[in-house]
């Protein structure tokens, strides 16, 4: 896998958390921006392993000449048990494109560990990796990693400077140098 994001916010980290993977206005608008359409959101439900669970779904625009312009995709987050408010978060996020090329061989793995770093800062690290559901040809592995690669590096590289901005606005104002 790869790590896409690693870096401190001054941001604290229940802040992040209500940022990323609430239904904020924040991330309404970053799906705005990245034309994200028909987006869903279920509430965080615990599961009987103690875990939350929460479902994504979502019509995304696409802008690789190889693939259709739009997809269904459905995400699933699990907010790990593990975590603990305001100190640190571990998200797996899921999620599968219903309508890309070779779409029924692979899904992509986002972990986010949202850790608190201090009263008003925390770091955010997102992991991610290509996972497959069947063993394609080699060619056709490359290709689907290829692809992938480029696109998730594009939506979180957005998604950092999308934060890095609201940084700026929840820092303004707070009188903190
Ligand atoms: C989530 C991974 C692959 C897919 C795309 C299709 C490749 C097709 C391969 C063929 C378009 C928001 C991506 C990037 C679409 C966007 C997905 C997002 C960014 C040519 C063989 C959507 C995180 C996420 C996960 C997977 C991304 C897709 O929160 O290349």
């Amino acid at each position: 896998g790869r790590m896409f994001v690693n870096r401190v916010f001054r941001i604290n980290a229940e802040k992040m958390f209500e940022l990323l993977f609430t239904d904020s206005y924040f991330f309404r608008r970053f799906m705005d921006a990245r034309k994200f359409t028909g987006v869903m959101s279920s509430s965080w439900q615990r599961d009987t392993s103690g875990s939350m669970k929460r479902s994504l779904n979502y019509t995304i625009t696409i802008t690789n000449p190889l693939v259709g312009k739009f997809s269904t995709a459905t995400e699933n987050q699990t907010l790990y048990k593990e975590s603990r408010q305001g100190h640190y978060y571990i998200v797996d996020a899921e999620v599968y494109t219903h309508d890309v090329p070779y779409h029924d061989y692979f899904y992509t793995l986002n972990r986010y560990c949202i850790i608190r770093n201090s009263k008003r800062k925390c770091r955010l690290r997102v992991y991610t990796d290509v996972k497959y559901k069947k063993q394609p040809w080699g060619f056709v592995k490359s290709f689907i990693s290829k692809n992938s690669w480029s696109g998730l590096e594009d939506y979180f590289r957005h998604l950092e400077a999308e934060l890095l901005e609201e940084e700026v606005e929840l820092t303004q104002g707070s009188g903190d140098p």
